[in-house]
């Protein structure tokens, strides 16, 4: 602990006046009573689900924010009342605003409707985005990647107006246990190859639920890890709220002016468990009583008493007005309602429905380019590449990133040329590190840009898929409808070059079953450029699966501008005996098959979907009442795929205008093999669909 006469110096050294301290020390207060408040509601059941609390690392939230501008973000974990209470408490100009802050704090953990997050988040997921707090997470280590994305976004944007004073920084709070995950070194290594404005905190309270940071890692200080990706570390000490705002200041300096990450380590303690039901059997009383020895709180009151800018009474009556605030928050929280039930479904996406003469106008477009012989061909690859400059061009937040987006123009050439024509910049290699892309695009698309994003296999986004369905497709439910991610995941999937089981699979079911990201799926060059405009221009996470054996297509696209509304399948073939809905590569397949079946006198209808979610569900069910027959194609896996949600919604919807059971034409539950013949025995094949077909008539 420094003595007073250090701190005069440091206050002259900082420019911290009695008013900031006494600030912290209000803060500190209002953190830990704001705790012991939530561990008493807890107890009583009033709080419901768990409540990680922050008491006795209030120095960590209050020194870091203490530093921030009002245009700088934060990101939190799953112990983030601390950095939510500092962060709100800073921005609130007026005693007023403090105590709303206090109350929408409140209210959130006990489930309330008027909390920040509408009561969906709870304690875990309480976030204030508009104002710059990009939430907390559920997901040890989840908030790391979007936290660079979202300091890349500050970076790009900071370039784009050359902003004087520097630009915005992202302080990324996590614990020590979230340092030992992959997110954290995919992350922490992309922030340090972009010089990303932005500081890797992490608080060190020596455990992950139970288990020491001293079994779990081999190296004493997190911090020694930072030399190895080429940042500054530091330890700090985490229970002196000065030191942690000095070495903040530092490294958001270092941010500002484009020198990149640092990482601090603050050594801190949490007065509490893990959790409530938390035994502590881990530590000893010994342990807990040190700590505590070393009070945040009572390190700062004592200095500023020492010092002579603090009395005993003025301290106490700031104890009892931040009481007094926990306490309004309490009143305000309980007396508040819950939210109603009629909103389940409020913000799970933001709803565009397509006009009618939206949809009109597509549809004769696409009857027009089917029926004009002369029109340019384009290969599916072009097409989608078209889409990508015409809609950078257009709008200057849309930028690429993935592993060789680059010069090499993407593992199957759709971004070519876009390097050399929109620079590094908006055309960003990756490191092989799929969170950190899926989690930079949330990031990114939470501040303001608009990423397209390219995993490289489909087979390849489970490695992306907490950052892209956890911390993407909730984001805007979860934080309460005050966010959205405007962003593209690209990707491509399917059998057909003999890459085997880890580089040929259909995973869009995997895709659909998450609530709030769209998906889209099209088959022709037409439709992938028109979709992939459409889907750059909605501002919900979408993932965008095209098919390898597609690129090298060629079909109709015209000159003119065109986008094709989202959820609107197409007829691609007439026909009165059988519905045949699909997507993707096998609409050239169901087409074949339509087109056999027409030589023995069976008219196929066969409905292209284009896009999985929104499912346009409206053409199927008309289309049933029609031929009272339906097959379902995919080359998704049999369990668990596709083809089963469309015909339990037929079933649902148009079950008494079925005259045979639907049947599902699907790829065989095996992981796909290498042998070209084993291969294509995996999928749906022309033959195969004749017969199902056959098979309801
Ligand atoms: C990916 C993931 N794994 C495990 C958990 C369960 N869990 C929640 S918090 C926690 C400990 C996290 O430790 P640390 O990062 O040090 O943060 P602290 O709780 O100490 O603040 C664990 C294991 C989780 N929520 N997410
Ligand atoms: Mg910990």
């Amino acid at each position: 602990m420094i003595s007073a006469t250090e701190l005069k110096d440091y206050m002259q050294r900082t420019g911290t006046s009695r008013e900031d301290l006494l600030t912290y020390l209000r803060q500190m207060m209002e953190v830990r009573f704001f705790e012991e408040k939530v561990f008493d509601l807890l107890g009583r059941n009033i709080i419901k689900g768990a409540s990680h609390l922050y008491a006795g690392e209030e120095a960590v939230a209050v020194g870091a924010i203490s530093v921030l501008r009002e245009d700088d973000v934060i990101t939190s974990t799953h112990r983030g009342h601390g950095h939510c209470h500092a962060h709100g408490d800073s921005r609130a100009r007026t005693p007023q605003a403090k105590q709303e802050h206090l109350n929408k704090m409140m209210a959130e953990l006990c489930g309330k409707q008027t909390g920040y997050s509408r009561g969906r988040g709870g304690s875990m997921h309480i976030a204030d985005v508009e104002h710059g707090n990009l939430g907390a997470t559920g997901i040890v280590g989840g908030n790391i990647p979007v936290a660079t994305g979202a300091a890349l976004s500050m970076k790009m944007q900071a370039e784009e107006t050359s902003e004087r004073d520097g630009s915005s920084v992202v302080l990324c709070f996590f614990g020590d246990g979230a340092s030992n995950t992959g997110a954290f070194h995919e992350s922490v290594n992309m922030g340090a190859a972009w010089k990303l404005p932005v500081v890797y905190i992490v608080e060190n309270n020596l455990y992950g639920m139970s288990v020491p940071f001293e079994k779990a890692a081999a190296v004493p200080d997190i911090a020694a890890r930072a030399p190895a990706y080429g940042i500054p570390g530091e330890v700090v000490d985490g229970m002196d709220v000065l030191a942690v705002r000095e070495a903040v200041a530092r490294a958001v300096a270092r941010a500002r002016v484009g020198e990149g990450p640092t990482l601090l380590e603050c050594k801190t303690y949490r007065w509490y468990g893990h959790s409530r039901s938390d035994p502590r059997k881990y530590r000893t009383p010994e342990e807990e009583a040190a700590w505590r020895a070393r009070d945040p709180i009572n390190q700062l009151r004592d200095r500023m008493i020492a010092a002579g800018w603090l009395t005993e009474e003025q301290f106490a009556q700031i104890e009892e007005q931040a009481q007094q605030a926990i306490e309004t928050s309490t009143q305000f929280a309980l007396n508040s309602p819950d939210p109603p039930v009629e909103e389940l479904y409020r913000d799970v996406y933001i709803l565009s429905p397509p006009r009618r003469e939206e949809i009109e106008a597509e549809r004769s477009l696409r009857e027009r380019v089917r029926s004009a012989p002369n029109m340019r061909q384009l290969r599916y690859w072009e097409a989608l590449n078209e889409a990508l400059r015409e809609e950078m061009d257009r709008d200057e937040r849309v930028f690429i990133m993935g592993e060789d987006v680059g010069l090499y123009g993407g593992a199957y050439g759709v971004t070519r040329g876009l390097f050399e024509k929109y620079g590094p910049q908006r055309v960003r290699d990756t490191a092989i590190s799929e969170a950190a892309i899926g989690g930079a695009a949330v990031g990114a698309a939470m501040t303001g840009m608009r990423p397209v994003a390219e995993i490289m296999y489909v087979d390849f986004t489970p490695l992306a898929m907490d950052q892209i369905a956890n911390q993407g497709a909730k984001n805007r439910y979860m934080f309460g409808g005050r966010t959205k991610v405007p962003m593209v995941i690209r990707t491509q999937g399917g059998t057909g070059r003999c890459i085997a089981a880890h580089h040929s699979q259909s995973l869009e079911a995997l895709w659909v079953h998450f609530p709030g990201i769209y998906v889209a799926m099209p088959a022709t060059p037409y439709d992938a450029k028109g979709l992939l405009k459409a889907c750059i221009r909605d501002d919900n996470p979408i993932m965008f699966i095209e098919h390898k054996m597609l690129y090298g297509t060629r079909g109709p696209v015209p000159e003119e501008e065109y986008l094709i509304p989202l959820g609107v399948a197409d007829v691609k073939r007439p026909g009165k005996d059988v519905t045949l809905v699909t997507y993707s590569r096998q609409v050239l397949f169901a087409l074949q098959a339509a087109e056999q079946l027409a030589a023995e006198g069976i008219e196929a209808e066969v409905i292209d979907l284009r896009c999985l979610k929104p499912l346009d569900i409206v053409t199927v069910v008309e289309s049933v009442k029609k031929t009272g027959r339906l097959v379902v194609v995919s080359e998704g896996y049999r369990m668990g795929g596709f083809p089963g949600e469309v015909i339990a919604r037929i079933c649902e919807e148009a079950f008494f205008y079925l005259d045979a059971p639907p049947v599902r034409v699907a790829a065989a539950d095996v992981p796909v093999p290498m042998n070209e013949v084993l291969e294509d025995a995996t999928i749906p094949q022309v033959p195969d669909i004749v017969r199902a077909v056959r098979g309801v008539l």
